[in-house]
């Protein structure tokens, strides 16, 4: 009735005022004339916050009355960044809020910057978790994240001598305004134990351990509240708080034995990007959160449709990557042992659920478990694999088709030296989807990794090809140029990208370009003051802006642009008459606290840097920055501020890159490799608006297998072979001369990222794109076409493809 209907919130800045100060005092207990910056956040956030509630419910509602399909995400990442601004623009309440905030004497845009970086993600494929959480909300898909709630989530980075340190992030610091704590909703977790097989094959697993895990939830708003979404997120907590009996007899320490273990599941983020990987902590976070997520998805349907056969019509569960895999037996598990579904239905129930994203071909980023590990923490588990696998293999077997080495490359079970389970193949057999994130990807992933099960399942594979936010990645951080974009293609580009191919027709007009021209010198004016202010390094913002921002990875390739920076400074010297084009490099990056050459790559780029930086001679020309503490608001501000956005992977390498559309968005020119995403990228915008370099992919393959000899390369270049001698003869590092004599040395040796081998291209590309930043129309024209083209680039465009063409929902 009436009287249970919530306030009517408006929108109104007098009655947001009043709000805001009614949190304050009765939320905070402070009065406005003591209350600090980071109250008036907190204050702001929870009346958005309840503002977002009223439409979390109407959605809620809507999905039950609709007793439609649910969509369901699982992934151990989402590098989320600020939601404040994200929840205020697609509420349509940023205007309102600046004045309600400018009546109270707050400015809006300092607490903002209080606000910390959710970053509970490495890299592109935390932040693409991000962008489809943003996404579904947008296009009106009724969809639940699921995740853990690390405690300390990407590390923070300091830059200590030149050499990455990394520190403890705590984000949750001054408490999370966003999150609701559902004490109700809480699962128990097992592990260890043993299993025993009673009558009709039923098993009774009784684990040795328990854990409870209990959700926090934060509403994901879409655009224009369409629709809000519920991120889940689990925290490990121990069934028993404190072992008094322990305590009492004087073991204090012990007492919190539980309690210590518990916290330790949800308490750090792997730094695991494409090479780390904890062993025996990450696969007992990877089975908790899949676990809880998965009990909570089957009371869900249970308790709305009152028939577990029907799950697979009600839910789609999307694996992102492997990290969630083992879902596929807890699934198994959950239905055989708990709700007495048979093998044969549950292992079809299965795989109609689940769908799988990979996100990488490197091989040290295809999980498998040790199998005395997986056996000793999931009994049961262990023994549905092997089940699974006797059904996939008589599968294969039963074609005739194949022979033993393809099989053995099917088996969940690798047998090559010590045996170990196999996540991907796990999460392909028990998947009725397995997507890459890029065409090129898509085709590389059917030609290596999963050959033979694609062979063997030749429908399965699809592709899905990478998209990102336009409302934080082109809306919010460049507001400038969304108005001009808005002006000449209208007010539906945030619900349809594609309208931005209006601002193609304009490109060339000298007003619309004099206009674009002004708001990226004045977004570069904005990142120079930030780099002044953080580093004490001025940069001129008449200068280009080249910029590579990523983890750092040699497959990325950060050292092939470090080198060719070396060798361009060392033909300035020499030729300081040419008309050089005045660039600024700046690099930022994380890298995995353990990737030896990932820091020393970081070392290098300030080491260069130094020098660089101090030479008169080159000084109007030349600069080069490199930035600490790469995270998502970081990002924001270097994105809007790019002329030149380095996409110069390896090509087969890249997945997709999502940075890369971020640039194009943003209206950068891209010099890449026709590598991921790149690779549309360039049939988007035209080959006439992309600086396209270096081998293809196969031509990558071909020269590997054919003898690649670096040492041949790098003396037919000179410039190339002058700049690899500086570095590795101490010339950047002269306390220490031998620092880079290895990194170098490996280049020299055997080059497996092919820098040698396309470093002549790529120098040539980057003499071209010198030409073009002198032709200022020209790079306008350009600049601006990258912005129109970009429309294909959204992630609404690809959430719609997965909804149709995986998912089975309609938006
Ligand atoms: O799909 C999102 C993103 C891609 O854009 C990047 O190209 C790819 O490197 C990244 N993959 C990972 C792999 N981590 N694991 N496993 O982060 O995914």
């Amino acid at each position: 009735g009436p009287l249970l209907e919530p306030t009517p919130k408006s929108s109104d800045p007098a009655r947001l005022a009043g709000d805001i100060v009614d949190r304050l005092t009765y939320r905070l207990g402070k009065d406005a004339t003591v209350a600090t910056q980071d109250d008036w956040l907190t204050a702001v956030i929870l009346v958005v916050r309840d503002r977002v509630v009223t439409k979390w419910m109407e959605s809620t509602r809507d999905t039950y009355r609709r007793e439609g399909k649910r969509v369901y995400y699982l992934s151990l990442e989402f590098l989320i960044g600020r939601l404040m601004r994200d929840a205020m623009t697609n509420l349509g309440l940023v205007d309102e809020m600046q004045e309600a905030l400018g009546e109270l004497g707050v400015d809006l845009d300092l607490i903002r910057q209080l606000e910390p970086d959710a970053a509970l993600g490495n890299g592109g494929l935390g932040r693409l978790a991000a962008c489809f959480m943003e996404s579904m909300a947008s296009v009106d898909i009724p969809a639940y994240g699921y995740g853990i709630r690390y405690q300390n989530g990407m590390f923070r980075q300091e830059i200590s001598d030149g050499w990455q340190v990394e520190l403890p992030e705590t984000w949750l610091e001054h408490g999370n305004p966003w999150e609701f704590e559902r004490r109700e909703s809480a699962y128990d977790i097992g592990f260890g134990g043993s299993i025993e097989i009673g009558e009709d094959d039923a098993c009774t697993w009784t684990p040795s351990e328990r854990f409870i895990a209990e959700a926090f939830d934060t509403p994901i708003v879409g655009w224009q509240a369409k629709r809000v979404n519920t991120l889940r997120l689990w925290r490990a907590e121990p069934v028993d708080p404190i072992l008094l009996g322990k305590f009492n007899a004087g073991d204090h320490i012990g007492a919190l034995h539980d309690s210590n273990k518990a916290e330790a599941l949800s308490r750090v983020l792997y730094p695991a990007d494409e090479t780390e990987a904890g062993q025996e902590l990450r696969l007992r976070q990877e089975y908790f959160f899949s676990s809880a997520s998965l009990q909570d998805i089957l009371r869900r349907h249970m308790s709305q449709f009152g028939r577990i056969t029907s799950l697979p019509d009600k839910a789609a569960i999307q694996l992102n990557d492997t990290h969630p895999a083992v879902s596929v037996a807890e699934l198994m598990r959950l239905l055989i042992d708990d709700y007495n579904v048979d093998f044969d239905l549950a292992w079809d129930m299965t795989k109609r659920t689940f769908a799988y994203t990979n996100h990488t071909l490197l091989p040290e980023a295809l999980e498998s478990w040790p199998i005395p590990l997986f056996e000793r923490l999931l009994p049961r588990h262990m023994q549905l694999i092997y089940k699974i696998n006797a059904r996939v293999l008589m599968e294969a077997r039963a074609t005739g088709t194949f022979e033993d080495e393809q099989i053995s490359a099917m088996s969940l079970i690798d047998e090559n030296g010590s045996r170990r389970v196999r996540m991907g193949n796990l999460a392909f057999v028990g998947a009725h989807s397995i997507n890459g994130v890029s065409g090129l990807h898509t085709d590389l992933m059917k030609q290596t990794v999963f050959r033979d099960l694609h062979q063997l399942y030749p429908l399965r594979i699809n592709n899905k090809t990478n998209g990102v936010t336009p409302r934080r990645w082109l809306m919010q951080i460049n507001p400038d140029l969304y108005d001009l974009a808005r002006e000449v293609a209208g007010d539906g580009i945030m619900s349809d990208l594609d309208g931005l191919l209006a601002l193609n027709d304009v490109a060339d007009d000298a007003g619309v370009q004099e206009r674009f021209t002004a708001i990226k010198h004045q977004n570069k004016v904005a990142l120079s003051n930030l780099v002044q202010d953080r580093m004490g390094i001025a940069i001129d913002p008449s200068m280009m802006f080249d910029i590579q921002i990523k983890r750092i990875h040699e497959y990325k390739r950060q050292l092939l642009n470090i080198v060719e920076t070396v060798a361009l400074y060392h033909q300035i010297r020499s030729h300081p008459e040419r008309a050089w084009a005045p660039r600024v490099k700046v690099f930022a990056g994380k890298a995995a606290a353990s990737y030896h050459n990932a820091k020393l790559i970081i070392k290098l780029a300030g080491d260069v840097a130094k020098i660089i930086n101090a030479d008169p001679a080159t000084r109007d020309v030349l600069k080069v920055a490199f930035l600490p503490n790469y995270n998502v608001s970081l990002a924001e501000v270097m994105v809007p501020a790019a002329d030149l956005s380095e996409q110069i992977s390896t090509a087969g390498m890249e997945a997709s890159g999502t940075g890369n559309m971020k640039f194009g968005l943003n209206g950068a020119l891209t010099i890449g490799t026709l590598d991921g995403a790149n690779v549309e990228m360039r049939e988007h915008l035209g080959a006439e608006n992309i600086v396209i370099f270096g081998m293809t992919a196969d031509e990558v393959a071909a020269k590997r297998a054919g003898g690649y000899n670096p040492e041949e390369v790098i003396a037919g270049s000179p410039e190339l072979a002058q700049a690899l001698s500086a570095i590795e003869n101490g010339i950047f590092s002269p306390q220490d001369p031998f620092r880079y004599r290895d990194l170098i040395g490996g280049i020299r040796m055997s080059d497996w990222f092919m820098l040698a081998a396309d470093f002549d291209s790529y120098s040539a590309a980057q003499r071209d794109v010198d030409r073009i930043w002198h032709d200022k129309p020209r790079w306008a024209g350009m600049a601006i076409r990258n912005t129109a083209r970009m429309g294909y680039f959204s992630s609404d465009r690809t959430i719609r493809q997965y909804a149709r063409e995986i998912w089975n929902v309609l938006p």
